[in-house]
């Protein structure tokens, strides 16, 4: 039976914070910082135990091989000097699944396959050299080719982050879906990473009727105030669109362009009046997950941060008051995550599909839960400074941890 898979990704041992992400701005405010890659890691896993407690189903990715030799000697960095490419080679970011592919479910593609396609994240160095290693993994998990297409890169003059630009409207998940595709033209001082013709290219490789597409531009004042992708001022479950009132260049046509595919959106809204994009992107507060639980309701799994920011809260507190379609407002402390710019949202990559058709070491239950906890309390470094990165005494304890992983996962084809 189709159903929502939440795969997130497990935050790798060389997490750190090196502010390499403009236009991300908890990433660059924490620049420096000391990390602790074991804490967020349990924090990933506390996560998606929650889901599965909701009874969802779960998936997860493993860590990247990190540093990225290979990348490394491509870029000829000089160790001892390019310290922002060292911390780049090191970086844990493939963590935010949400920006490693574009999925269509079957029901929305011309062969009745999901499709997927891995994103090439050529806008920032440090995210461009994970897609090869995605790529692998996406091609074990999702082998079946009776029911998945796996796709490589878009040709990277086209600028491509994945899901986290993408939504999909549908009367439930299993059913056919209207796809909205979200991209960025202008953004002030910062760069507008998801490229039109990157969506489009991704639409049409899928096989997508045109006549259940979306294109639609995200307003260049959010991607300003630090909403570097569509999921941190919108995010769509079902019928539900859950957005910012500034989330889109043009609000009233990309509603009236998403209604007139699917007549049964229903729009949950925040106004700029209530919450300003200051105190949305803060909070992440858009950066949730909006999940469906099996009695058929909606609760929208949010950072910490929102239930300290008063304004996000008291609006959250009003929303629910208002016997809306989202009944239940979920905390959840990704805070190592979120010093980075990535939310409960962007930690996940959502796939349609069966279960039974996915490779099941890539599937979580608690018995795998533990050994994952074990296995990153045992190797996971406790903490990282960043001016530790290119050291090989942590090299070391990283590629041991990532090992011991691939070991206890039973997944040599990863190593
Ligand atoms: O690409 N941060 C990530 C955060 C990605 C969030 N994903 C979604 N919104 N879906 C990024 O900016 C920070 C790495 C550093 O600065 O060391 C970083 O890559």
């Amino acid at each position: 039976m189709l159903k929502e898979i939440n795969f997130d990704g497990i935050v790798g041992p060389s997490h750190n914070y090196a502010g390499l992400s403009l236009g991300n701005l908890a990433a660059t405010a924490h620049a420096g910082d000391v990390a602790y890659p074991r804490a967020a890691a349990l924090q990933g896993i506390a996560k998606m135990r929650g889901n599965m407690a909701r009874g969802l189903a779960q998936g997860f990715f493993v860590p990247l091989p990190r540093p990225n030799i290979r990348w490394l000697d491509q870029i000829a960095a000089d160790e001892a000097t390019d310290t922002g490419l060292v911390a780049g080679a090191w970086s844990a970011s493939s963590m935010w699944t949400a920006n490693a592919v574009t999925v269509s479910p079957a029901p929305d593609t011309a062969d009745g396959r999901c499709h997927l396609t891995v994103a090439n994240l050529v806008t920032m160095p440090h995210r461009s050299h994970e897609w090869p290693d995605t790529l692998a993994q996406l091609r074990l998990m999702f082998a079946n080719a009776g029911h998945f297409a796996v796709h490589g890169p878009v040709p990277p003059t086209f600028g491509d982050e994945g899901a986290a630009n993408h939504m999909r409207l549908a009367s439930a998940h299993g059913a056919p879906g209207v796809e909205v595709f979200v991209f960025g033209k202008g953004g002030g001082p910062f760069p507008a990473r998801q490229h039109e013709q990157a969506s489009r290219i991704v639409a049409r490789s899928h096989g997508l009727d045109p006549d259940r597409v979306v294109f639609a531009e995200q307003s260049p004042e959010a991607i300003a105030a630090g909403a570097f992708h569509n999921d941190v001022v919108a995010v769509a479950n079902e019928r539900v669109l859950f957005a910012h009132e500034r989330a889109f260049a043009d609000r009233d046509g990309a509603y009236a362009a998403i209604r007139a595919r699917f007549p049964e959106l229903e729009v949950v809204e925040v106004p700029d009046a209530e919450v300003g994009l200051a105190d949305a992107i803060a909070s992440y507060l858009f950066n949730a997950q909006l999940l469906t639980l099996p009695d058929a309701t909606m609760a929208l799994v949010v950072p910490d941060e929102c239930r300290e920011n008063t304004v996000v809260w008291d609006w959250c507190e009003r929303m629910l008051a208002s016997n809306g379609p989202i009944r239940q407002v979920i905390p959840v402390d990704v805070r190592q995550s979120m010093a980075n710019g990535g939310g409960p949202a962007c930690l996940r990559l959502r796939v349609v599909a069966d279960p039974a058709t996915v490779d099941s070491r890539f599937l979580l239950d608690e018995t795998r839960a533990d050994l994952l906890e074990r296995v990153i309390s045992l190797t996971w470094p406790e903490q990282v400074d960043p001016s530790d990165l290119g050291k090989s005494s942590l090299a070391k304890t990283v590629t041991d941890a990532r090992n011991a992983l691939i070991d206890a996962l039973l997944l040599p084809e990863l190593a």
